[in-house]
């Protein structure tokens, strides 16, 4: 029997930071003078920092120097640290440390796949860091989600085949990668939103051991994407 390995996502997915996320990019609309919303943040979920600001810009129809755009990534996240270095245990979302358990009592490793640059400070801040076998981050890629270079190198530190891999995704882009690396996705959120995923949950707790075992005696019978 083939092994099989697991990719977690980090927001929206194990912890929700987008809500930090939308209070530090606010104030940077605030001072920029352009309205924000909570619907705007959506368009940043799963997207990079640099990336998420340009999007920032383009809403608020704002064109900046290079200069003034480091500047600006440099406060936003120093804003954003002042939210996550808070960040206890208490943030895990429900059902991630029970599946975190029934992975590790079906001997199944696990890695860290996201886009984040903080990831590591946050698992260590609600105390799960050392459970991941390995983590990928934003500082480990050069190409974002929807290119799929953070899950073939978080199967590289499994050291499992890319197609034996199941990624657990809230983002559409996220979603995208992982069927371009020709793993399994499930999405983990809105059903609607994440259609492309070959699995979808409204949250972890409808994650049961009896679906991650049948799904794993499932993937060494099934028929890969080409
Ligand atoms: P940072 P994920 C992503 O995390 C967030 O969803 C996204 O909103 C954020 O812009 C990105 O991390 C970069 O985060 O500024 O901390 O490097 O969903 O890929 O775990
Ligand atoms: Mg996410």
């Amino acid at each position: 029997m083939q092994k099989t390995g697991v990719i977690f996502d980090l927001d929206g997915v194990i912890v929700d930071t987008a809500k930090y996320h939308y209070l530090a990019w606010k104030n940077l609309a605030d001072k920029l003078g352009f309205e924000f919303t909570e619907k705007h943040n959506e368009l940043l979920k799963g997207v990079s920092r640099v990336r998420s600001l340009e999007i920032l810009l383009e809403i608020g129809n704002i064109k900046l120097s290079e200069e003034k755009k480091q500047e600006y990534l440099v406060t936003k996240n120093e804003e954003y640290l002042g939210f996550i270095t808070k960040m206890k245990a208490d943030e895990i979302l429900p059902g991630a440390l029970e599946l975190l358990d029934t992975l590790d009592s079906l001997g199944i490793k696990y890695v860290l796949g996201s886009a984040s640059k903080n990831a590591p400070l946050i698992l260590k801040q609600v105390g799960i860091f050392e459970r991941f076998a390995g983590i990928v981050d934003g500082n480990s890629v050069s190409k974002a989600k929807p290119d799929p270079e953070v899950f073939l190198i978080g199967a590289k530190k499994l050291n499992i085949p890319q197609e034996n891999c199941i990624v657990f995704e809230d983002a559409i882009a996220g979603i995208e990668a992982a069927n371009r690396a020709n793993m399994t996705s499930i999405g983990i959120g809105n059903e609607e939103t994440l259609h492309e995923a070959d699995y979808n949950f409204e949250n972890l707790t409808e994650v049961t051991s009896d679906f991650i075992k049948k799904l794993i005696s499932e993937k060494n019978k099934k028929k890969h994407r080409v």
